[in-house]
């Protein structure tokens, strides 16, 4: 496995390489999904890419078989925290707009009550 392409600036980068640590709840070769440090719902998971891509659309373009690898996790990490049966819900928050505030892509995985809608 060759190692993942890293920002030293980049806090989800520093997380990758096991200078922060985290809770980890699922990882594969290429992604890693791990608790959220400031929860928003009783389950609230980040699944990120471990090579660094500013955005969704970054990484969709740059490397599509990565971006497919995201998503693919995404319904392990609802396996590994038991929300099939209730649902949940995915966030990918990017840009100024999106309050985006770490520059590493990352999709939320929220889920544990009933999460309202629209957003704010
Ligand atoms: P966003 O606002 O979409 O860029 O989400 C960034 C998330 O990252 C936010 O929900 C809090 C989380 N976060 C920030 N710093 C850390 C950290 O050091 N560890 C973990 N596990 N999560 C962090």
């Amino acid at each position: 496995m060759s190692a993942p392409q890293t920002q030293d600036d980049c806090l989800f980068c520093q997380i990758v390489t096991g200078s922060i640590p985290n809770d980890t709840v699922v990882e594969t070769e290429r992604v890693l999904a791990f608790r959220d440090i400031q929860p928003q719902a009783p389950t609230h998971v980040l699944v990120i890419p471990k090579d660094h891509h500013a955005t969704l659309a970054a990484v969709a373009v740059d490397d599509p078989q990565l971006a497919s690898e995201l998503l693919a996790v995404v319904p392990q990490v609802a396996s590994a925290e038991g929300l099939e049966v209730d649902g949940y819900r995915v966030v990918a928050n990017t840009g100024t707009h999106g309050q985006q505030t770490v520059h590493h892509v990352h999709l939320h995985v929220l889920g544990g009550r009933q999460l309202q809608w629209p957003p704010g």
